[in-house]
């Protein structure tokens, strides 16, 4: 596979301050972000970055739903959680002249150069899920624009369930999302945020779990071996915390009543715990943007200018409404 001198730099050395200065001056290219063409039929790519848990899987699922209700002829990819994979994956999209793609950027940085690519081979690029860094590449001007949630407020608002459930008071463990990507950043920026203000709430480790639920259990089960007088764990999604709560069980504890599990996602396995009790609450996190992005891409061919972020909003899952909404999960 061929790279650019950028790609090279950026896939084989750990990012550094002046890297990321001198992507900015190359990023700087002054032409807008290509749009959507007008046409009757589109080959679209998604390069998905994994499909391992439920949430990725549903997310594909309904970017393949949406390909026949919006005449897409849709060429699916799989990075099995590998952002050069990624990269060349898009390169590949790139190189059959797809007429639009659809990206889940599996972390912020090292997807940098695959959307310069499709920017200079004038292909419009949608970004799903994940942003990437706006301090180098940004919405708007090189690529049409991002569609997905706030990742912070997400954050904010397990921490804000969290201290109203125990009162202000919790000795805490958090399993990260995998490193590097956008929602592991911002979950964890917008959940540590508040907690510091609370003088009666300490994080005692925070490590990353891969967004992964086996992983999340064995993390789980390592850290509470070193932190026994846990009684809150916050997972940067559902598969995690699940994992966390078969951690906790083996550990003899009661999860639900010595433990406080707070996550993000709205799986059904998560809304299932919650309406049994072992779970606290999940602030959704919804990974159905196969309609949003054919509106969006319709919208762009009409010549509409697209806000550089198409907000996801969301709802949080607690006791109160779990139950019902087992049926629709996914
Ligand atoms: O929470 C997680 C998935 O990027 C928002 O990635 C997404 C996250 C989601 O693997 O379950």
């Amino acid at each position: 596979m061929r790279r650019t001198a950028i790609q090279t730099l950026i896939l084989s050395t750990f990012i550094t301050g002046a890297s990321l200065a001198s992507l900015s001056a190359q990023a700087a290219d002054a032409s807008l972000a290509p749009q959507v063409a007008q046409k009757p039929r589109y080959k679209v790519g998604f390069a998905q970055s994994e499909n391992d848990n439920p949430w990725r899987i549903a997310e594909t699922k309904s970017m393949r739903d949406i390909a026949a209700k919006c005449n897409w002829d849709i060429v699916v990819t799989d990075a099995g959680s590998s952002a050069a994979k990624q990269v060349s994956d898009i390169d590949n999209l790139i190189a059959q002249k797809v007429d639009l793609l659809v990206v889940p950027p599996r972390e912020e940085k090292p997807l940098i150069p695959a959307v310069m690519k499709a920017k200079r081979a004038k292909i419009p690029l949608i970004l799903v899920d994940r942003n990437v860094d706006q301090k180098v590449v940004q919405a708007g001007r090189d690529y049409v624009t991002f569609i997905g949630s706030d990742f912070v407020d997400q954050g904010r608002r397990a921490a804000q369930w969290l201290i109203e459930k125990t009162g202000g008071k919790a000795t805490i463990i958090e399993l990260e999302g995998s490193t590097g990507s956008s929602p592991a950043n911002d979950r964890k920026r917008g959940f540590d945020e508040l907690i510091k203000k609370q003088p009666g709430m300490k994080i005692v480790a925070s490590q990353n779990g891969e967004f992964n639920r086996d992983k999340g259990r064995q993390v789980a089960e390592t850290l509470l071996q070193a932190h026994p007088d846990v009684t809150a764990v916050y997972a940067h999604n559902d598969e995690m915390a699940v994992g966390a709560i078969v951690a906790l069980e083996a550990a003899g504890k009661v999860p639900g009543r010595d433990v406080t599990v707070v996550s993000v996602d709205g799986t059904r396995d998560a809304l299932q715990l919650i309406a049994a009790g072992k779970m606290g609450a999940t602030v959704q996190s919804s990974p159905f943007f196969g309609p949003l992005a054919c509106q969006t891409a319709q919208r762009s061919a009409k010549g509409e200018k697209i806000e550089p972020w198409v907000k996801v909003k969301d709802m949080l899952y607690d006791k109160s409404n779990a139950a019902a909404s087992v049926s629709s999960a996914y």
